[in-house]
Protein backbone atom coordinates (compact mmCIF):
# COMPACT_ATOMS: atom_id res chain seq x y z
CA UNK A 1 0.00 0.00 0.00
CA UNK A 2 2.80 2.63 0.68
CA UNK A 3 3.78 4.52 -2.73
CA UNK A 4 7.13 5.76 -3.33
CA UNK A 5 6.71 8.76 -5.90
CA UNK A 6 9.44 10.12 -7.91
CA UNK A 7 9.31 14.15 -7.92
CA UNK A 8 12.04 16.71 -8.81
CA UNK A 9 12.75 19.76 -6.67
CA UNK A 10 11.35 23.33 -6.66
CA UNK A 11 13.78 26.07 -5.79
CA UNK A 12 11.46 28.29 -3.68
CA UNK A 13 10.77 26.27 -0.42
CA UNK A 14 12.65 28.30 1.85
CA UNK A 15 10.45 28.84 5.33
CA UNK A 16 10.15 32.50 6.33
CA UNK A 17 9.24 34.00 9.43
CA UNK A 18 6.47 31.53 9.79
CA UNK A 19 6.77 28.42 7.96
CA UNK A 20 6.16 28.43 3.86
CA UNK A 21 3.94 30.98 2.58
CA UNK A 22 3.01 31.15 -1.14
CA UNK A 23 0.20 31.45 -3.16
CA UNK A 24 -2.64 28.89 -3.84
CA UNK A 25 -1.81 28.12 -7.61
CA UNK A 26 1.78 27.57 -6.55
CA UNK A 27 0.63 24.76 -3.80
CA UNK A 28 -1.39 23.26 -6.49
CA UNK A 29 1.69 22.24 -8.87
CA UNK A 30 2.04 18.65 -9.08
CA UNK A 31 3.73 17.85 -5.63
CA UNK A 32 4.46 21.24 -4.35
CA UNK A 33 2.88 20.51 -1.46
CA UNK A 34 3.93 16.70 -1.13
CA UNK A 35 7.83 17.64 -2.06
CA UNK A 36 7.82 20.48 1.19
CA UNK A 37 5.86 17.93 3.83
CA UNK A 38 8.42 15.22 2.68
CA UNK A 39 10.94 17.25 3.02
CA UNK A 40 10.13 17.72 6.53
CA UNK A 41 10.06 14.61 7.42
CA UNK A 42 12.98 13.47 5.93
CA UNK A 43 14.76 16.43 8.08
CA UNK A 44 13.60 14.85 11.33
CA UNK A 45 14.62 11.83 13.26
CA UNK A 46 13.47 8.96 15.30
CA UNK A 47 9.39 9.70 14.42
CA UNK A 48 8.74 5.84 13.89
CA UNK A 49 5.30 5.03 15.73
CA UNK A 50 4.88 8.49 16.95
CA UNK A 51 2.28 11.44 17.51
CA UNK A 52 1.65 13.91 14.32
CA UNK A 53 -0.78 16.64 15.12
CA UNK A 54 -1.84 18.51 12.04
CA UNK A 55 -4.89 21.10 11.90
CA UNK A 56 -5.32 24.25 9.81
CA UNK A 57 -7.16 28.00 9.79
CA UNK A 58 -9.78 26.40 7.23
CA UNK A 59 -8.46 28.73 4.56
CA UNK A 60 -8.88 27.49 0.75
CA UNK A 61 -7.04 24.55 0.06
CA UNK A 62 -7.18 22.87 4.00
CA UNK A 63 -8.90 20.30 3.33
CA UNK A 64 -7.34 18.87 0.52
CA UNK A 65 -3.68 19.20 1.82
CA UNK A 66 -4.40 17.88 5.49
CA UNK A 67 -5.97 14.48 3.45
CA UNK A 68 -2.08 14.31 1.43
CA UNK A 69 -0.46 15.25 4.91
CA UNK A 70 -2.43 12.27 6.60
CA UNK A 71 -1.64 9.85 4.22
CA UNK A 72 2.19 10.75 3.71
CA UNK A 73 2.58 11.11 7.78
CA UNK A 74 0.89 7.48 7.68
CA UNK A 75 3.18 5.94 4.50
CA UNK A 76 6.38 7.81 6.64
CA UNK A 77 5.58 5.66 9.69
CA UNK A 78 3.93 8.00 12.29
CA UNK A 79 2.07 5.64 14.66
CA UNK A 80 -0.88 8.27 15.46
CA UNK A 81 -1.97 11.31 13.80
CA UNK A 82 -4.37 14.16 15.72
CA UNK A 83 -6.39 15.83 13.17
CA UNK A 84 -9.08 18.89 14.50
CA UNK A 85 -12.53 18.11 13.04
CA UNK A 86 -12.88 19.71 9.71
CA UNK A 87 -9.28 20.39 9.24
CA UNK A 88 -9.48 23.13 11.78
CA UNK A 89 -6.68 23.79 14.95
CA UNK A 90 -5.94 27.21 15.42
CA UNK A 91 -2.09 27.63 15.88
CA UNK A 92 -2.20 28.47 19.76
CA UNK A 93 -4.56 24.93 19.82
CA UNK A 94 -1.85 22.64 17.78
CA UNK A 95 0.47 23.85 20.28
CA UNK A 96 -1.50 22.84 23.32
CA UNK A 97 -2.62 19.26 21.28
CA UNK A 98 1.13 18.62 20.55
CA UNK A 99 2.33 19.70 24.00
CA UNK A 100 -0.82 17.81 26.02
CA UNK A 101 -0.80 14.55 23.69
CA UNK A 102 2.75 14.06 23.49
CA UNK A 103 3.00 14.37 20.27
CA UNK A 104 6.30 14.27 17.60
CA UNK A 105 5.39 17.21 16.30
CA UNK A 106 2.88 18.85 14.26
CA UNK A 107 1.48 20.35 10.79
CA UNK A 108 0.29 23.86 10.82
CA UNK A 109 -1.62 24.63 7.56
CA UNK A 110 -2.13 28.75 7.44
CA UNK A 111 -0.77 31.69 6.11
CA UNK A 112 -1.61 33.71 9.62
CA UNK A 113 -3.17 37.01 8.67
CA UNK A 114 -2.30 36.88 4.49
CA UNK A 115 -5.73 36.65 2.75
CA UNK A 116 -7.54 33.28 1.60
CA UNK A 117 -9.10 31.98 -1.65
CA UNK A 118 -8.51 30.29 -4.63
CA UNK A 119 -5.69 33.02 -6.25
CA UNK A 120 -4.60 33.90 -2.55
CA UNK A 121 -2.33 33.09 -0.30
CA UNK A 122 -2.09 29.24 1.79
CA UNK A 123 1.05 27.82 3.76
CA UNK A 124 2.84 25.27 5.70
CA UNK A 125 4.32 25.29 8.99
CA UNK A 126 6.05 22.55 11.31
CA UNK A 127 6.43 22.40 14.57
CA UNK A 128 8.44 20.65 17.10
CA UNK A 129 7.78 18.49 19.96
CA UNK A 130 7.78 21.34 22.37
CA UNK A 131 4.46 22.61 20.51
CA UNK A 132 6.51 25.85 18.72
CA UNK A 133 7.75 26.86 15.51
CA UNK A 134 10.55 24.68 14.47
CA UNK A 135 13.85 26.55 15.27
CA UNK A 136 15.96 27.57 12.12
CA UNK A 137 18.24 24.62 12.34
CA UNK A 138 15.16 22.27 10.89
CA UNK A 139 13.53 25.03 8.63
CA UNK A 140 17.28 24.86 7.39
CA UNK A 141 17.62 21.63 7.16
CA UNK A 142 14.21 21.22 5.55
CA UNK A 143 14.91 24.36 2.53
CA UNK A 144 18.09 22.55 1.74
CA UNK A 145 16.14 19.06 1.70
CA UNK A 146 13.71 20.55 -0.42
CA UNK A 147 16.49 21.64 -3.08
CA UNK A 148 16.99 17.82 -4.08
CA UNK A 149 14.47 15.58 -3.27
CA UNK A 150 13.58 13.21 -5.64
CA UNK A 151 10.62 10.64 -3.57
CA UNK A 152 8.24 11.20 -1.45
CA UNK A 153 5.74 8.19 0.27
CA UNK A 154 2.22 8.32 0.34
CA UNK A 155 -0.47 4.88 0.80
CA UNK A 156 -3.34 4.40 -1.40
CA UNK A 157 -6.40 4.70 0.49
CA UNK A 158 -9.45 6.81 0.30
CA UNK A 159 -10.11 10.35 1.89
CA UNK A 160 -11.01 10.43 5.72
CA UNK A 161 -13.88 12.15 6.75
CA UNK A 162 -12.64 15.18 8.72
CA UNK A 163 -16.28 15.81 9.59
CA UNK A 164 -17.22 12.94 12.49
CA UNK A 165 -15.21 12.89 15.11
CA UNK A 166 -13.92 9.81 16.26
CA UNK A 167 -10.85 7.12 15.27
CA UNK A 168 -9.99 5.82 11.97
CA UNK A 169 -7.12 3.89 10.34
CA UNK A 170 -4.58 4.38 7.23
CA UNK A 171 -2.60 1.36 7.25
CA UNK A 172 -1.54 0.54 10.04
CA UNK A 173 -1.47 4.35 11.41
CA UNK A 174 -4.61 5.78 13.69
CA UNK A 175 -6.08 8.82 12.81
CA UNK A 176 -7.73 10.32 15.70
CA UNK A 177 -10.14 13.50 14.78
CA UNK A 178 -10.50 15.66 17.61
CA UNK A 179 -12.70 18.33 18.55
CA UNK A 180 -10.37 21.43 18.16
CA UNK A 181 -11.97 23.36 20.62
CA UNK A 182 -12.18 20.96 23.87
CA UNK A 183 -8.48 21.07 25.04
CA UNK A 184 -7.66 24.63 24.46
CA UNK A 185 -11.05 25.53 26.59
CA UNK A 186 -9.91 23.40 28.98
CA UNK A 187 -6.14 25.01 29.21
CA UNK A 188 -7.96 28.57 29.15
CA UNK A 189 -10.09 28.01 32.57
CA UNK A 190 -6.94 26.36 34.17
CA UNK A 191 -5.05 29.97 33.81
CA UNK A 192 -7.89 32.68 34.39
CA UNK A 193 -11.23 33.48 36.77
CA UNK A 194 -13.78 32.23 34.42
CA UNK A 195 -15.62 32.98 37.75
CA UNK A 196 -14.63 36.32 37.96
CA UNK A 197 -15.15 37.12 33.96
CA UNK A 198 -18.58 35.51 33.98
CA UNK A 199 -19.99 37.96 37.59
CA UNK A 200 -18.18 40.51 35.25
CA UNK A 201 -20.42 39.88 32.16
CA UNK A 202 -23.86 38.65 34.06
CA UNK A 203 -23.41 42.72 35.66
CA UNK A 204 -23.58 44.02 32.33
CA UNK A 205 -20.37 44.45 31.06
CA UNK A 206 -20.30 44.17 27.24
CA UNK A 207 -17.78 42.80 24.69
CA UNK A 208 -16.79 43.14 20.74
CA UNK A 209 -15.21 39.93 19.69
CA UNK A 210 -14.32 40.20 15.41
CA UNK A 211 -13.26 36.32 14.17
CA UNK A 212 -12.76 38.12 10.66
CA UNK A 213 -14.08 34.70 9.89
CA UNK A 214 -11.41 33.06 10.10
CA UNK A 215 -10.05 30.04 12.64
CA UNK A 216 -10.99 31.75 16.31
CA UNK A 217 -14.79 31.56 15.60
CA UNK A 218 -15.51 28.67 17.16
CA UNK A 219 -13.31 29.19 19.88
CA UNK A 220 -14.83 32.44 21.07
CA UNK A 221 -18.04 31.46 20.91
CA UNK A 222 -17.14 28.33 23.19
CA UNK A 223 -14.90 30.55 25.52
CA UNK A 224 -16.79 33.70 25.81
CA UNK A 225 -20.40 33.28 24.79
CA UNK A 226 -20.82 29.87 26.05
CA UNK A 227 -19.05 29.42 28.98
CA UNK A 228 -18.28 32.84 30.12
CA UNK A 229 -22.08 34.35 29.37
CA UNK A 230 -20.68 36.91 26.98
CA UNK A 231 -24.29 37.73 24.79
CA UNK A 232 -25.16 35.97 22.00
CA UNK A 233 -23.53 37.81 19.43
CA UNK A 234 -20.27 39.20 21.51
CA UNK A 235 -18.45 37.37 18.73
CA UNK A 236 -18.86 38.58 15.27
CA UNK A 237 -17.78 36.97 11.70
CA UNK A 238 -17.72 33.71 13.91
CA UNK A 239 -18.19 31.42 10.95
CA UNK A 240 -14.61 30.34 9.14
CA UNK A 241 -14.52 30.37 5.57
CA UNK A 242 -11.94 29.83 3.34
CA UNK A 243 -11.60 33.01 1.97
CA UNK A 244 -12.76 34.86 5.16
CA UNK A 245 -15.43 36.46 3.48
CA UNK A 246 -13.11 37.70 1.03
CA UNK A 247 -11.43 40.09 3.55
CA UNK A 248 -8.21 39.99 5.18
CA UNK A 249 -8.44 38.26 8.35
CA UNK A 250 -5.47 40.89 9.65
CA UNK A 251 -6.58 42.21 13.30
CA UNK A 252 -5.48 45.93 12.66
CA UNK A 253 -6.52 48.96 12.31
CA UNK A 254 -6.64 48.86 8.68
CA UNK A 255 -8.38 45.52 8.46
CA UNK A 256 -10.74 45.39 11.53
CA UNK A 257 -12.09 48.88 11.03
CA UNK A 258 -15.03 48.32 11.53
CA UNK A 259 -14.73 46.98 15.08
CA UNK A 260 -12.26 49.82 15.40
CA UNK A 261 -15.18 52.51 13.94
CA UNK A 262 -17.19 50.50 16.85
CA UNK A 263 -15.43 50.79 19.72
CA UNK A 264 -14.95 54.80 18.98
CA UNK A 265 -18.61 55.44 18.90
CA UNK A 266 -21.38 56.83 21.51
CA UNK A 267 -22.65 53.13 22.11
CA UNK A 268 -19.25 51.54 22.16
CA UNK A 269 -19.06 48.02 24.06
CA UNK A 270 -16.73 47.96 27.55
CA UNK A 271 -14.19 46.24 25.32
CA UNK A 272 -13.13 45.09 21.88
CA UNK A 273 -10.93 42.49 20.53
CA UNK A 274 -9.85 40.56 17.21
CA UNK A 275 -7.72 38.10 15.93
CA UNK A 276 -6.05 36.71 12.86
CA UNK A 277 -6.50 33.73 10.51
CA UNK A 278 -4.99 31.38 12.57
CA UNK A 279 -5.82 32.79 15.72
CA UNK A 280 -2.62 33.70 17.08
CA UNK A 281 -2.87 37.49 17.29
CA UNK A 282 -4.77 39.91 19.16
CA UNK A 283 -6.02 43.44 18.73
CA UNK A 284 -7.25 45.49 21.76
CA UNK A 285 -9.65 48.37 22.19
CA UNK A 286 -11.44 49.73 25.19
CA UNK A 287 -13.86 51.67 24.76
CA UNK A 288 -12.73 55.27 22.97
CA UNK A 289 -8.95 53.68 23.00
CA UNK A 290 -6.65 51.89 21.33
CA UNK A 291 -3.67 50.00 22.98
CA UNK A 292 -0.51 49.33 20.68
CA UNK A 293 0.01 45.64 20.99
CA UNK A 294 4.01 46.67 22.48
CA UNK A 295 1.70 49.02 25.27
CA UNK A 296 -0.60 45.87 25.73
CA UNK A 297 1.84 43.66 26.29
CA UNK A 298 3.79 45.77 28.70
CA UNK A 299 0.34 46.40 30.44
CA UNK A 300 -0.57 42.95 30.67
CA UNK A 301 2.61 42.11 32.46
CA UNK A 302 2.28 44.71 34.31
CA UNK A 303 -1.10 42.96 35.30
CA UNK A 304 -0.79 39.74 35.25
CA UNK A 305 -0.14 38.66 38.59
CA UNK A 306 -3.86 39.56 39.30
CA UNK A 307 -5.22 36.64 36.71
CA UNK A 308 -4.23 32.57 38.84
CA UNK A 309 -2.20 30.98 36.47
CA UNK A 310 0.36 34.18 37.12
CA UNK A 311 -0.07 35.09 40.46
CA UNK A 312 3.48 33.53 41.51
CA UNK A 313 4.69 36.18 38.98
CA UNK A 314 6.57 36.54 36.10
CA UNK A 315 10.08 34.49 35.42
CA UNK A 316 10.48 37.07 32.83
CA UNK A 317 9.75 38.99 29.60
CA UNK A 318 10.79 38.58 26.04
CA UNK A 319 10.12 40.43 23.00
CA UNK A 320 11.13 40.66 19.61
CA UNK A 321 13.51 43.55 18.97
CA UNK A 322 11.32 46.01 16.76
CA UNK A 323 8.67 45.85 19.68
CA UNK A 324 8.74 49.15 21.75
CA UNK A 325 10.74 49.53 24.87
CA UNK A 326 7.43 49.54 27.15
CA UNK A 327 7.52 45.81 28.12
CA UNK A 328 11.34 46.55 29.63
CA UNK A 329 10.60 49.46 31.80
CA UNK A 330 7.76 46.67 33.71
CA UNK A 331 10.55 44.13 33.65
CA UNK A 332 12.75 46.09 35.59
CA UNK A 333 10.24 46.98 37.78
CA UNK A 334 9.35 43.38 38.31
CA UNK A 335 13.42 42.83 38.99
CA UNK A 336 13.12 40.25 36.27
CA UNK A 337 15.18 39.65 32.67
CA UNK A 338 14.29 41.03 29.39
CA UNK A 339 15.16 39.33 26.59
CA UNK A 340 15.34 40.99 23.13
CA UNK A 341 14.82 38.25 20.18
CA UNK A 342 14.48 38.59 16.64
CA UNK A 343 10.97 38.45 14.86
CA UNK A 344 9.30 35.76 15.16
CA UNK A 345 7.71 33.39 17.66
CA UNK A 346 10.65 30.48 16.89
CA UNK A 347 12.88 32.28 19.06
CA UNK A 348 10.89 32.60 22.22
CA UNK A 349 11.10 28.63 22.48
CA UNK A 350 14.18 28.30 24.07
CA UNK A 351 13.55 31.19 26.40
CA UNK A 352 10.25 29.76 27.47
CA UNK A 353 11.65 26.16 27.57
CA UNK A 354 14.41 26.74 30.00
CA UNK A 355 11.87 28.70 32.28
CA UNK A 356 13.47 31.97 30.98
CA UNK A 357 10.39 33.96 30.35
CA UNK A 358 6.73 33.69 30.98
CA UNK A 359 5.31 36.29 28.78
CA UNK A 360 6.37 37.14 25.47
CA UNK A 361 5.23 39.54 22.65
CA UNK A 362 5.58 40.95 19.59
CA UNK A 363 3.91 44.48 17.88
CA UNK A 364 2.57 42.80 15.16
CA UNK A 365 -0.44 41.86 17.39
CA UNK A 366 1.33 38.95 19.05
CA UNK A 367 1.36 37.91 22.72
CA UNK A 368 1.71 34.88 24.39
CA UNK A 369 3.33 32.90 27.21
CA UNK A 370 4.62 29.48 28.76
CA UNK A 371 1.59 27.92 28.38
CA UNK A 372 1.83 26.63 25.15
CA UNK A 373 4.88 27.37 22.36
CA UNK A 374 2.96 30.35 19.96
CA UNK A 375 1.47 33.29 20.45
CA UNK A 376 -2.35 33.35 21.45
CA UNK A 377 -4.64 35.59 20.48
CA UNK A 378 -7.35 34.83 22.72
CA UNK A 379 -5.24 34.25 25.74
CA UNK A 380 -4.75 37.60 25.24
CA UNK A 381 -8.03 38.77 25.50
CA UNK A 382 -9.02 36.68 28.25
CA UNK A 383 -6.10 37.64 30.53
CA UNK A 384 -7.49 41.71 29.43
CA UNK A 385 -10.60 40.12 30.83
CA UNK A 386 -9.22 38.72 33.80
CA UNK A 387 -7.61 42.10 34.58
CA UNK A 388 -10.82 44.32 34.18
CA UNK A 389 -12.81 41.52 35.83
CA UNK A 390 -10.43 42.05 39.49
CA UNK A 391 -9.63 45.78 38.67
CA UNK A 392 -13.23 46.88 37.64
CA UNK A 393 -11.88 50.04 35.96
CA UNK A 394 -12.27 50.94 32.05
CA UNK A 395 -9.23 50.23 29.75
CA UNK A 396 -8.71 53.79 29.16
CA UNK A 397 -8.31 54.27 33.35
CA UNK A 398 -6.10 51.41 32.91
CA UNK A 399 -4.21 52.45 30.35
CA UNK A 400 -3.90 56.29 31.66
CA UNK A 401 -2.69 55.05 34.95
CA UNK A 402 0.07 52.62 33.36
CA UNK A 403 1.69 55.74 31.63
CA UNK A 404 1.37 58.27 34.22
CA UNK A 405 3.28 55.43 36.39
CA UNK A 406 5.93 54.24 33.63
CA UNK A 407 5.79 56.46 30.68
CA UNK A 408 4.91 55.99 27.32
CA UNK A 409 6.18 54.75 24.34
CA UNK A 410 4.63 55.97 21.59
CA UNK A 411 4.99 53.63 18.40
CA UNK A 412 4.21 53.03 14.78
CA UNK A 413 4.77 50.90 12.08
CA UNK A 414 5.07 52.03 8.96
CA UNK A 415 4.65 49.45 5.94
CA UNK A 416 5.34 49.52 2.13
CA UNK A 417 4.16 46.57 0.85
CA UNK A 418 4.64 44.45 -2.75
CA UNK A 419 7.62 46.69 -3.04
CA UNK A 420 9.67 45.39 -5.94
CA UNK A 421 12.60 43.19 -4.68
CA UNK A 422 15.34 44.82 -6.58
CA UNK A 423 14.41 47.96 -4.95
CA UNK A 424 13.88 47.16 -1.53
CA UNK A 425 17.11 44.72 -1.28
CA UNK A 426 18.50 48.36 -2.58
CA UNK A 427 17.13 50.34 0.13
CA UNK A 428 18.40 47.78 2.79
CA UNK A 429 22.01 47.31 1.03
CA UNK A 430 22.76 51.07 0.88
CA UNK A 431 21.16 51.61 4.60
CA UNK A 432 23.41 48.74 5.82
CA UNK A 433 26.46 50.30 3.88
CA UNK A 434 25.96 53.70 6.22
CA UNK A 435 25.94 52.23 9.44
CA UNK A 436 29.42 52.94 10.09
CA UNK A 437 28.72 56.56 9.07
CA UNK A 438 25.75 57.84 11.11
CA UNK A 439 26.40 58.00 15.20
CA UNK A 440 26.99 61.25 15.90
CA UNK A 441 24.85 62.84 12.99
CA UNK A 442 21.97 64.49 13.02
CA UNK A 443 18.81 64.14 11.06
CA UNK A 444 15.35 66.37 11.87
CA UNK A 445 17.35 67.48 14.68
CA UNK A 446 17.74 63.76 16.19
CA UNK A 447 20.82 62.95 16.90
CA UNK A 448 21.70 59.08 15.80
CA UNK A 449 23.11 57.62 19.17
CA UNK A 450 23.67 54.27 17.53
CA UNK A 451 23.33 52.59 14.11
CA UNK A 452 23.38 48.58 13.57
CA UNK A 453 22.42 45.62 12.06
CA UNK A 454 20.41 43.43 15.18
CA UNK A 455 22.57 40.22 15.51
CA UNK A 456 20.89 37.87 18.33
CA UNK A 457 22.81 35.03 20.41
CA UNK A 458 20.11 32.28 21.64
CA UNK A 459 21.08 32.38 25.11
CA UNK A 460 20.47 28.65 25.87
CA UNK A 461 21.74 26.75 22.81
CA UNK A 462 24.23 29.88 21.41
CA UNK A 463 22.84 29.43 18.30
CA UNK A 464 23.56 32.87 16.03
CA UNK A 465 20.95 34.64 14.32
CA UNK A 466 22.71 37.89 12.01
CA UNK A 467 20.69 40.35 9.62
CA UNK A 468 17.86 40.96 11.70
CA UNK A 469 17.02 44.53 11.05
CA UNK A 470 18.58 47.88 10.93
CA UNK A 471 18.35 49.71 14.29
CA UNK A 472 19.17 53.34 14.02
CA UNK A 473 18.84 54.86 17.86
CA UNK A 474 18.52 58.72 18.75
CA UNK A 475 20.04 60.68 21.89
CA UNK A 476 17.09 60.17 24.54
CA UNK A 477 15.54 56.83 23.68
CA UNK A 478 13.80 57.34 20.43
CA UNK A 479 14.54 54.81 17.88
CA UNK A 480 13.74 53.50 13.86
CA UNK A 481 14.11 49.85 12.98
CA UNK A 482 14.01 49.13 9.19
CA UNK A 483 13.70 45.53 8.13
CA UNK A 484 12.13 43.50 5.60
CA UNK A 485 9.15 40.89 5.93
CA UNK A 486 9.73 37.13 5.72
CA UNK A 487 5.80 36.27 5.46
CA UNK A 488 4.81 38.08 2.25
CA UNK A 489 4.04 36.46 -0.95
CA UNK A 490 4.43 39.42 -3.54
CA UNK A 491 7.53 41.04 -3.82
CA UNK A 492 8.67 42.73 -0.94
CA UNK A 493 7.07 44.58 2.08
CA UNK A 494 9.61 47.08 3.68
CA UNK A 495 8.64 47.54 7.33
CA UNK A 496 9.72 50.51 9.05
CA UNK A 497 8.97 50.92 13.07
CA UNK A 498 8.92 54.16 15.08
CA UNK A 499 9.44 55.20 18.51
CA UNK A 500 9.34 57.72 20.95
CA UNK A 501 9.45 57.50 24.61
CA UNK A 502 7.58 59.86 26.83
CA UNK A 503 7.80 60.79 30.56
CA UNK A 504 6.42 64.17 30.97
CA UNK A 505 2.99 64.11 32.13
CA UNK A 506 1.54 66.88 30.51
CA UNK A 507 3.06 64.94 27.20
CA UNK A 508 1.10 61.16 27.80
CA UNK A 509 -2.36 62.47 25.66
CA UNK A 510 -0.91 62.92 22.12
CA UNK A 511 -1.98 61.58 19.17
CA UNK A 512 0.43 59.22 18.02
CA UNK A 513 1.40 60.51 14.26
CA UNK A 514 2.07 63.50 16.01
CA UNK A 515 4.22 62.45 18.35
CA UNK A 516 6.05 60.83 15.98
CA UNK A 517 6.63 63.54 12.96
CA UNK A 518 10.12 64.19 13.43
CA UNK A 519 11.13 60.35 13.67
CA UNK A 520 8.54 59.85 10.28
CA UNK A 521 10.76 62.28 7.94
CA UNK A 522 13.72 61.10 9.69
CA UNK A 523 13.14 57.76 8.67
CA UNK A 524 12.93 58.82 4.93
CA UNK A 525 15.83 61.05 5.13
CA UNK A 526 17.92 58.33 6.31
CA UNK A 527 16.71 55.52 3.95
CA UNK A 528 15.67 57.01 1.30
CA UNK A 529 11.95 55.39 1.13
CA UNK A 530 10.02 58.01 -1.35
CA UNK A 531 13.56 57.66 -3.41
CA UNK A 532 13.73 53.89 -3.52
CA UNK A 533 10.41 52.67 -3.60
CA UNK A 534 8.95 56.09 -5.54
CA UNK A 535 6.12 55.64 -3.12
CA UNK A 536 5.16 58.71 -1.09
CA UNK A 537 3.31 57.02 1.93
CA UNK A 538 3.31 53.98 3.75
CA UNK A 539 0.56 51.25 2.75
CA UNK A 540 -0.36 50.32 6.09
CA UNK A 541 -0.14 52.13 8.97
CA UNK A 542 -0.24 50.53 12.68
C1 LIG B 1 5.22 39.06 10.68
C2 LIG B 1 5.37 39.81 11.98
C3 LIG B 1 6.03 38.93 13.02
C4 LIG B 1 5.21 37.64 13.18
C5 LIG B 1 5.04 36.97 11.85
C6 LIG B 1 4.13 35.76 11.91
O1 LIG B 1 6.49 38.69 10.18
O2 LIG B 1 6.13 40.98 11.79
O3 LIG B 1 6.12 39.64 14.23
O4 LIG B 1 5.84 36.76 14.07
O5 LIG B 1 4.46 37.87 10.90
O6 LIG B 1 2.87 36.11 12.41
P1 LIG B 1 7.24 39.52 9.02
O7 LIG B 1 8.50 38.75 8.74
O8 LIG B 1 6.29 39.59 7.88
O9 LIG B 1 7.50 40.88 9.58
V1 LIG B 1 1.53 35.23 11.95
O10 LIG B 1 0.26 35.76 12.84
O11 LIG B 1 1.73 35.26 10.35
O12 LIG B 1 1.90 33.59 12.29
CO1 LIG C 1 -1.19 34.41 12.78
Amino acid sequence: MIRTVATTPYGDQKPGTSGLRKKVPVFQQENYAENFIQSVFDSLEGFAGTTLVIGGDGRYHNREVIQIAMRMAAANGFGRVIVGQGGILSTPAASNVIRKHGAFGGLVLSASHNPGGPTEDFGIKYNIGNGGPAPERITDAVFARSKVIDRYLTIDAPDIDLDRVGTFSLGTTTIEVIDPVADYAALMETLFDFAAIRAMFAGGFRMAFDAMHAVTGPYAVEILENRLGAAPGTVRNGVPLPDFGGHHPDPNLVHAKELHDLMMSPDAPDFGAASDGDGDRNLIIGRGIFVTPSDSLAMLAANAHLAPGYAGGLKGIARSMPTSAAADRVAERLGVELYETPTGWKFFGNLLDAGMATICGEESAGTGSDHVREKDGLWAVLLWLNILAVRRESMKAIAAAYWADYGRNYYARHDYEAVETDRANALMAALRDRLAALPGTTVQGLTIAFADDFSYTDPVDGSVSRNQGVRIGFDGGSRIVFRLSGTGTEGATIRVYLERYEADPSLLAQETPDALADLILAADEIAGIGRFTGRTGPDVVT
